[in-house]
């Protein structure tokens, strides 16, 4: 048994976010915790909202509300809809939380005693009419690299180049519109990630275990070299910037930048998990106080991975202290809506309140986790997933369990027969279920969703198959011993099946191993490699047959679902 400390990133406070969003981060976290559950280990698996810079100000502004109100149920908004997708998160933290403040103000603290914090004068966007300056986001206008007119100030939609407010062209106040801005002096604390380029790449250079994606945009952040960066901010809303614990000259209206706080929010977010259930947070997270054997995976889309590689890592480094470092990244490509961008103003694309009003959580994880966006972007579309859903879950697996618990119910009474015994096709199927049991963990562990995805179907489909030849429908006329054999051999594939599906469709796994009556203990993971699976249900074992696990999507939701949501 081995722990793992899984975090995803933190989705922004800013709304309810769609549906890329979650198969970007949140949703391969919980399948991939999910997974290692089964398998035994030790778990902790955590998430927060991130909660402080302009995109939280500028979303609460909109709404016409103060920003700690608006925070406050949009947190709530947000783990409703996190709890409905069915994400195991062990604690569902906020960055605005207490521990979050006082770790940050530590890390600080800390990489100033060891150098790596200057206050530096530096220039900033002031809006004469606001009367305030403008950082990040509350500046708008063309992007100097690729000429896209609606790039924000911290950060280019369109190339994904970070940016400085000061890059812009034809820059303008997201607050007034007003173009009547200046460029003028403010002090802000910097730090000096320059100073850790060599130690930094050292670690990346270690770092084996990260993916392809991961690693190349590691290095290319490296070899431009690193660039000290401003961490706080001109707003009110934040994390105070403080020395020797008191407020710090000259900051009073500062708070530390957004990217500064929210990567910590990691460990705050293990401190509010252990203030809430008594746990150790210090074992997960401090390699003198154990967690040295902790595997550490982080989930993010490929437009955090520099923050992961490069930026928060100098954080946590730079401060001296002996924090766990992350040790496999697994990054996502988008999920596109028909190749463009989500958007909620436009009414492009479905959110993730608004899919749980559809249909169950399982149908929307299935889908994502089977086109998962990794070696590139992938597109949601309307029509793949009525395909996709109807195959695989309808089709394939939930027509497997229907059709031999029902059959077995009626004519063996609901209970796991007795008679024959396997022969030649049992031991053939034995031997291909284990080798795709193999592949199938491999595939888990890799953190390759995609592939494990469809090795499960794969393993759906030779349920379908040995069914069709043994046929125990037909037999059951002539040779009673040789339909039982063919129906318990059936039904330890459906407890099977539903043990495998657990990481991706937790309810109806749960559904088809209650209504065989499995108990809890009897859920984990098979060990890969045994050819034993196909008769471990004990003879005479009850069961009930679940209804129609998953219902067909109909052309007609397609059509209504288009007009809602925006199609092709
Ligand atoms: N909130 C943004 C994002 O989802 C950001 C992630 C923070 S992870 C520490 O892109
Ligand atoms: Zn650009």
């Amino acid at each position: 048994m081995a722990r793992f400390l899984i975090t995803s990133a933190l989705p922004y406070i800013n709304g309810i976010k769609h549906l890329g969003n979650l198969a970007g981060s949140m949703l391969p976290a919980d399948v991939h915790a999910r997974f290692r559950r089964l398998q035994g280990h030790e778990v902790l698996f955590l998430c927060a909202t991130d909660e402080h810079g302009t995109p939280a100000e500028l979303a609460a502004a909109e709404a016409g509300q103060d920003v700690r109100a608006y925070c406050d149920e949009q947190h709530l908004i947000q783990r409703a809809a996190c709890d409905g997708f069915r994400l195991s998160f062990d604690h569902f933290g906020r960055s605005s939380n207490a521990p979050n403040h006082a770790l940050t103000q530590h890390f600080c603290e800390k990489l100033e005693a060891a150098g790596l914090i200057e206050e530096r004068t530096s220039k900033q966007v002031y809006s004469v009419d606001d009367g305030r300056f403008l950082p990040d986001r509350y500046v708008e206008g063309t992007c100097p690299h690729c000429a896209f007119e609606r790039a924000r100030g911290d950060q280019c939609d369109n190339c994904g180049r970070l940016l400085d407010p000061t890059e812009l062209k034809n820059p303008r106040s997201k607050i007034s519109g007003s173009t009547n801005l200046e460029v003028r002096d403010t002090a802000h604390l910097f730090l000096l990630q320059g100073k850790m380029q060599e130690r930094i790449r050292a670690w990346v250079d270690a770092s084996t275990e990260w993916p392809h994606l991961a690693r190349s945009i590691a290095y290319k952040w490296l070899d431009e070299g690193l660039i000290d960066r401003a961490i706080t901010r001109d707003l009110s809303w934040g994390v105070k910037v403080t020395q020797e614990g008191r407020p710090r000259p000259g900051f009073e209206n500062k708070v530390f930048y957004v990217w500064f706080d929210a990567p910590i929010e990691y460990i705050a977010a293990g401190a509010e998990w252990a203030e809430a259930t008594g746990g150790n947070w210090e074992r997960w997270w401090r390699t003198d106080k154990g967690a040295n054997d902790v595997t550490y995976v982080q989930f993010m889309g490929k437009d955090n991975v520099a923050f992961h590689t490069v930026s928060f890592p100098v954080t946590i480094m730079g401060s001296g202290e002996p924090w766990k470092l992350v040790d496999r990244l697994k990054a996502f490509n988008w999920v596109t809506w028909y190749g463009g961008k989500f958007s909620t103003s436009e009414k492009r694309g479905i959110f993730m309140d608004r899919a749980l009003e559809l249909l169950p959580s399982d149908y929307w994880r299935w889908y994502l986790m089977a086109n998962a966006p990794e070696s590139s972007d992938a597109a949601f579309t309307l029509e793949q997933f009525q395909q996709t859903v109807n195959a695989d879950l309808a089709n394939v697996f939930g027509n497997f369990v229907n059709r031999i618990t029902r059959f077995g119910a009626s004519k063996f009474d609901a209970k796991v027969p007795d008679g024959g015994a396997p022969g030649d096709l049992e031991a053939k199927l034995a031997k291909d279920v284990a080798e795709r049991i193999t592949a199938l963990t491999r595939h888990h562990e890799d953190m390759e969703f995609r592939k494990a995805a469809a090795e499960l179907r794969a393993l759906w489909v030779l349920g379908n198959e040995y069914l069709q030849v043994a046929a125990p429908w037909t037999a059951f006329k002539t040779d009673v011993d040789y339909a039982a054999v063919g129906v318990r051999t059936g039904l330890n594939l459906v407890a099977l099946f539903a043990i495998l599906a657990q990481p991706f469709v937790p309810d109806a796994a749960k559904t088809v191993l209650d209504a065989l009556n499995i108990p809890e203990a009897s859920r984990s993971w098979p060990k890969a490699g045994d050819t034993g699976l196909l008769d471990t249900l004990p003879r005479g074992h009850a069961f009930t047959p679940p209804d129609v696990l998953f219902k067909k999507i109909e052309d007609a939701d397609v059509a209504a679902w288009t007009e809602m949501f925006g199609g092709g």
